[in-house]
C-alpha cells in the first residue's frame, strides 16, 4: 500500500549520492586491503569507486528508470546488486562487516598521505602503531625511516602530514560538503509546510573547505520540521534537537546546523548565519553607530524591527549595497559596499570557454569527439585540449608524436564545427631547470602552451621562483597551470616568490589559472586577488579528466569571485577572437 509515509521513505531513499556510494566501495577496499584479502576483489571495489564517480548521472535515479548497473564498465552483476542495496537501504553490509574486525585507529592512519593500506599494515605489524602519536615518535626514533620500503624521504613527509594535518583534516572539501549537504537539502524542501530551505555559512561562502552545514528553513507553523528531519534515513546521529534548531550529523561523519526561522528574520537569519564572524561583527558595528542593534532576528531601533525580511533590505537600511557571500570575510568588502565600490565579479555564466582539459591521449576518461560534444553542450565558444606531455609519464604524457597525431585529429574534427573549436595545447611539464618538456617546434603548433609544475614540488623558494621564471622566458608559454602546485589537505604549494611570479607573469602576458578541481582550487582566493592586484590575468579552468567534469569550473568561478576577480580579468571570458589576440606567442 503507498501511504504517505512510504512515498517520502522512496524519496529518501532516492537520494543517496554518488559521491557516498563511491566513498562506501572505497572504503571497503581500503579495509579489505588492510585485511590482505584478494587483491583482485580490492581492485574490483577501487575501479568501481571511480567509475560511480564520474558518472554523470545519480546511480539512484538510473535504478529507478530500471537501468542496468552491470552494463557500466567495472560494475560487474555483484556490485549492482550491492548499490542496489545502498541505494534501498543506504548501507553497505559487508563494509559494516569489514569494519568490525578492523581496529579503529588503522582506518584513521590511512587517511594520512601517503599511508595507503599496505602501508599501514605494514605499521600495524612490525612496529605495533597505533595512533597518530605513536607515529610521531616512530618518525623521531628513526624507526619509521627504516621500515622497509619506507625510507626516510617518505617518513619525513608522513611525520610532516601528522603534524600538520591534524586541524585541517576535520574540514572538508568545499565539493565534498556540497555533495554531502544535498540530499538533507532536497528532503527538507519537499517536506509539506516547508517554504525555504536555503544554505548559509561558510558552504555559501564558498569557502574552500566546510567545517560544518548550516541550514536555514521558514516554514507554517506547526510544520514539525526538526520531527521530521530527525526521520530522514541518511542522518547518523542527532547530537541535539530543540524548537528552532537541531544539529545532526550525516555521511562521512559531517555535522549539519539547521535553524528554524519566522519568514519576517528570514533576511537577517541568513545575513547572520551566513557569516562570516568577522564579517558579522563589523556589521552589528555599523548598525550600533547608527543607534540600531543588529542581530538574527532583524535589524532593530528600539524595540521596532525596521529590517529582517531580506538581506536586501538589511544592507540599505545599514547604508550599504547587498555584498556577494563570497567577499564577506571583513577583507574590505564593507567600505566598498558603503562607498558604491563593490566588484563586478566574474560569474560561471561570463565563462565563453575552458582552457585545460583532458582526454583519453593521456589519463582523461572521453575521447576528442566526446569532450568536444560536452563543451558545445555547456555553450562554449571553445575547449583547449592540454593532455600531459611526456615527462608525466604516471598519465601517459605525449611525445611529439603522439602529440602532433592528435593536433592533426583536433584539425580534422574542427572541420565539422559551426561556432566552436577544439585548441591545440598540451599541459607541457616545467622541468627542474625551467625548461619544456617539449621542443621550441613543436610548441609552435600549438594555439597557446599551457605549463605546469608537476614533478620536484620541495625545491627551495629561490630555486623554484628560478625555475618559473626560467619557464616563462620561453616565448611560447602562455599560461601556468594550478600554479602553487597545492593539493587541498595533501600537499602544501609549493614555495615561491609569488610576488615576483605575477610581476613576470603580468609582464609578458602570461594568465596565472584558477583551477576548478575540488582538490586543487590553484590559485586559491587570496593569490587571486593579490595576482589581478598585481595586474595578472586568470584563466578559469576545470582541469576535466570526464565529460561530466566540465562542470567542475565552477569551484574555481567560486575562488575567483572569494578574491574579487571581475571578468575583466578572465581571459575565457573572452571570444575566442579576442582571446586569440591576448594569448602570448612568439
Ligand atoms: P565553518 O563551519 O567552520 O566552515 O565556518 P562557518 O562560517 O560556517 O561558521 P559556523 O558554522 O561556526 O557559523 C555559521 C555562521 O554563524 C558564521 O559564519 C557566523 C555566524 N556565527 C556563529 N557564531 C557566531 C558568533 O559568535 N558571533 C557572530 N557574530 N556570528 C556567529
Ligand atoms: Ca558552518
Ligand atoms: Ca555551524
Amino acid at each position: 500500500m503507498e501511504t504517505p509515509e512510504n512515498v517520502t521513505d522512496a524519496r529518501m531513499t532516492a537520494r543517496v549520492s554518488n559521491a557516498e556510494i563511491a566513498d562506501k566501495f572505497e572504503r571497503l577496499a581500503d579495509l579489505l586491503e588492510l585485511q590482505d584479502d584478494n587483491p583482485f576483489r580490492v581492485r574490483a571495489y577501487r575501479n568501481a569507486a571511480r567509475v560511480i564517480e564520474g558518472l554523470p548521472r545519480p546511480l539512484a535515479e538510473m535504478l529507478a528508470a530500471g537501468e542496468d548497473l552491470d552494463e557500466l564498465p567495472g560494475i560487474g552483476a555483484a556490485i549492482a546488486e550491492k548499490i542496489a542495496t545502498i541505494v534501498k537501504t543506504g548501507k553497505l553490509p559487508a563494509l559494516a562487516e569489514a569494519a568490525k574486525t578492523t581496529p579503529l585507529v588503522l582506518t584513521d592512519l590511512m587517511r594520512i598521505p601517503g599511508l595507503g593500506p599496505k602501508r599501514v599494515r605494514e605499521l600495524y605489524e612490525t612496529l605495533d602503531v597505533k595512533s597518530a602519536a605513536d607515529i610521531t615518535r616512530a618518525a623521531k626514533s628513526g624507526e619509521l625511516a627504516q621500515l622497509p620500503g619506507f625510507g626516510e624521504k617518505l617518513a619525513g613527509k608522513i611525520a610532516d602530514a601528522v603534524a600538520h594535518l591534524s586541524p585541517e583534516q576535520k574540514r572538508f572539501r568545499l565539493a565534498d560538503a556540497e555533495k554531502l549537504a544535498a540530499p538533507l537539502v532536497e528532503y527538507l524542501k519537499g517536506l509539506a509546510g516547508v517554504k525555504r530551505v536555503v544554505v548559509a555559512g561558510s558552504l555559501r561562502r564558498r569557502r574552500e573547505t566546510v567545517g560544518d552545514i548550516d541550514i536555514l528553513v521558514t516554514a507554517g507553523r506547526g510544520a514539525g520540521i526538526l520531527d521530521k528531519l530527525k526521520r530522514f534515513d541518511g542522518i547518523r546521529r542527532v547530537v541535539s534537537s530543540g524548537d528552532t534548531r537541531a544539529t545532526v550529523i550525516v555521511a562521512m561523519n559531517l555535522q549539519v546546523d539547521v535553524r528554524v526561522v519566522p519568514e519576517a528574520s528570514f533576511g537577517a537569519a541568513l545575513y547572520y548565519f551566513t557569516g562570516s564572524k568577522a564579517h558579522n561583527v563589523a556589521v552589528r558595528r555599523i548598525a550600533q553607530g547608527k543607534g540600531l542593534k543588529l542581530n538574527e532576528y532583524g535589524l532593530y531601533r528600539g524595540d521596532t524591527r525596521i529590517a529582517g525580511k531580506s538581506e536586501d533590505e538589511v544592507a540599505k537600511k545599514l547604508g550599504l549595497a547587498w555584498i556577494p557571500p563570497e567577499l564577506r570575510e571583513d577583507a574590505g568588502e564593507i567600505e566598498a559596499a558603503a562607498h558604491g565600490r563593490l566588484p563586478e565579479l566574474v560569474t560561471l555564466e561570463a565563462l565563453r570557454g575552458d582552457l585545460h582539459s583532458h582526454t583519453t591521449a593521456s589519463d582523461g576518461h572521453a575521447s576528442l569527439r566526446e569532450m568536444a560534444e560536452a563543451a558545445r553542450e555547456q555553450g562554449y565558444a571553445y575547449l583547449a585540449v592540454t593532455d600531459h606531455t611526456r615527462s608525466t609519464r604516471i598519465a601517459h604524457g605525449l611525445d611529439p608524436k603522439r602529440l602532433s597525431r592528435q593536433f592533426a585529429e583536433i584539425d580534422a574534427l574542427n572541420e565539422t564545427f559551426k561556432g566552436f573549436r577544439l585548441l591545440k595545447s598540451a599541459e607541457t611539464d616545467i622541468l627542474e631547470d625551467g625548461s619544456l618538456d617539449l621542443p621550441d617546434e613543436v610548441l609552435a603548433e600549438m594555439d597557446f602552451v599551457l605549463g605546469t609544475v608537476h614533478a620536484h614540488f620541495e625545491l627551495p623558494a629561490a630555486r623554484q621562483t628560478q625555475r618559473l621564471l626560467k619557464a616563462f622566458d620561453n616565448p611560447y608559454l602562455s599560461g601556468l597551470a594550478h600554479p602553487t602546485a597545492r593539493q587541498i589537505g595533501e600537499r602544501e604549494p609549493i614555495r615561491l616568490d609569488f610576488d615576483r611570479v605575477c610581476e613576470a607573469a603580468a609582464e609578458r602576458g602570461i594568465f596565472l589559472e584558477v583551477n576548478g578541481q575540488p582538490a586543487r582550487l590553484d590559485l586559491d582566493a587570496s593569490r587571486c586577488r593579490r595576482a589581478t592586484e598585481l595586474g595578472v590575468k586568470l584563466a578559469i579552468s576545470s582541469d576535466s579528466h570526464s565529460a561530466a567534469g566540465l562542470e567542475t569550473i565552477r569551484f574555481g568561478v567560486d575562488q575567483a569571485r572569494r578574491g574579487w576577480v571581475g571578468k575583466k580579468d578572465v581571459v575565457n571570458t573572452r571570444s575566442l577572437r579576442s582571446l586569440r589576440g591576448i594569448l602570448r606567442r612568439p
